[in-house]
């Protein structure tokens, strides 16, 4: 077999994986289009607000602030009220990357952050580890705060976003505060990738307008945990992302 005819099975074969994740989870329909960023830093308060929010967000993200601060034990008592995110930004050679996606998938979460910069070789190892639990991969192809745009220049997202689908991934990470950008790499990806967008409250971006550049989720934290009452929070931009429908 050409090495040519190799790499389009392979190819063929990263699609229909893609096609059979999409179509057989339950975990990340969209109901609400709502993620929480879940940065407190002890249980407590990590139970107490995600249970406030149960029903209204379709998955819970976490990363270092949180895992850091009560072991990756707290994953199995989130997973009760939604599937999750490890927002750990995996970003090492191979066998690295598959140690880590090894530890979250093994914890529970139902899909893991990483970056793409790492090049292919990296993002192939997290994708294969992922589908070997069944969980999901999202590539982070640009970050939302203000430096974000510094390295990950629009040429260079593309190219991430791009890698990310040639990779098998399940989404891309896109940032709600540059909404023409989500537009953007959504014309990269098409429709086979999801795209979940960070930014939206604390860092100024909006749930209606990153929804309508092309987003499947917006994720939002600050504004809903450190809200009097998160679940009034979570309610309000559920119904912004209502009424775009
Ligand atoms: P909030 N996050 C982000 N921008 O903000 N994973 C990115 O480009 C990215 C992320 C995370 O501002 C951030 O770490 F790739 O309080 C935090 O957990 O609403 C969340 O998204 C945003 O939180």
């Amino acid at each position: 077999m050409s090495i040519k005819t190799a790499s389009l099975i392979r190819q063929i074969d990263i699609s229909r994986r893609q096609r059979e994740n999409m179509t057989n989870t339950s975990e990340f329909q969209r109901k609400t289009g709502i993620i929480l960023a879940l940065d407190v830093t002890d249980e407590a308060s990590a139970l107490e607000v995600t249970s406030e929010v149960a029903g209204l967000v379709d998955a819970v993200k976490i990363g270092y602030p949180l895992v850091l601060g009560t072991g990756l034990s707290i994953v199995s008592k989130l997973s009760k009220y939604a599937p999750v995110i490890a927002d750990f930004k995996v970003a090492d050679i191979p066998n690295t990357d598959r140690l880590i996606c090894e530890h979250v998938f093994k914890a529970g979460c139902a899909a893991v952050i990483v970056q793409g910069f790492t090049g292919p070789d990296s993002l192939a190892e997290c994708v294969k580890t992922a589908n070997e639990f069944g969980g999901k991969v999202f590539v982070v192809s640009e970050m939302s705060h203000p430096g974000g745009d510094h390295f990950f220049t629009d040429s260079v997202s593309k190219e991430i976003a791009a890698l990310a689908k040639k990779s098998g991934a399940f989404g891309i990470v896109a940032p709600a505060t540059r909404p023409e950008r989500v537009k953007e790499l959504r014309t990269v990806i098409g429709d086979d990738l999801k795209i979940i967008s960070p930014g939206v409250g604390a860092q100024g971006g909006s749930a209606a307008d990153t929804i309508k550049a092309g987003a499947d989720f917006v994720i939002v934290g600050r504004s809903i945990y450190n809200a009097e009452n998160p679940r009034d929070e979570a309610m309000k931009v559920k119904v912004e992302i209502e009424k775009l429908i």
